[in-house]
């Protein structure tokens, strides 16, 4: 029977990609399906212990399987930063764009713009926690293009392409992405269990 897992996360834009690698190979069921409506912690300074914070939580709210994922752009001339502090990096209560804003303004002048986005899934099957994770290389653009996808997909250009991912569908991204590399991990992983 095909498996069925809640996906702990509050990202629209998330579910969609996952779904989108997914297919019908397991049953993606959101939190607001599952009739919860919080905002999930995510209180630690690493992706692994906030992924697993995430899943934790909505494990013990819904009893069922379920799995998250924690993301960060992770910039080489920055000392990793945003890295873990990415949704927050221009302060509490800042959007996409100002975060955008202060990544490009801190890497004016600078012409090492290598950076790579990193995502962690952490996946509670049976009362057992597994983590996976999915790395895309790219370089970060002196400007912003493309109104496509999410976060910083306007200023990241992958290793292999021409454009940012905000100027790619969601397929074209999901050929490159650390997010559907790291599904891909989970997926052969629940093929094989
Ligand atoms: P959750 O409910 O799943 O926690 P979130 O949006 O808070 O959703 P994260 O903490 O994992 O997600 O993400 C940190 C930030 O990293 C996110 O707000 C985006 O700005 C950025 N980000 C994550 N994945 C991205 C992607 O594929 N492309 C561009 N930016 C991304």
């Amino acid at each position: 029977m095909k498996t069925s897992l809640v996906f702990a996360t509050n990202n629209q834009h998330k579910v969609d990609e996952i779904r989108a690698v997914a297919g019908d190979l397991f049953n993606i069921i959101t939190i607001k399906e599952a009739g919860i409506d919080i905002d999930i912690p995510e209180p630690h300074d690493t992706l692994e212990a906030n992924a697993s914070e995430k899943s934790k939580t909505i494990h013990r709210l819904t009893g069922k399987n379920c799995f998250s994922e924690d993301t960060g752009l992770e910039v080489a001339a920055l000392n990793g930063e945003p890295g873990v502090k990415s949704a927050r990096y221009a302060g509490d209560g800042r959007n996409f764009q100002h975060n955008i804003d202060k990544l490009l303004l801190n890497l004016k002048g600078i012409n090492n713009r290598k950076a790579q986005f990193r995502t962690v899934i952490s996946l509670i099957l049976d009362d057992k926690e597994y983590l996976f994770e999915g790395v895309c290389e790219g370089n970060i653009s002196e400007e912003q293009k493309g109104l496509q996808g999410f976060g910083y997909d306007p200023v990241f250009v992958p290793d292999g392409a021409a454009i940012s991912f905000a100027e790619m569908t969601m397929n074209e991204k999901n050929k490159y992405s650390h997010r559907k590399k790291a599904v891909a991990k989970l997926i052969a992983f629940l093929h094989d269990h």
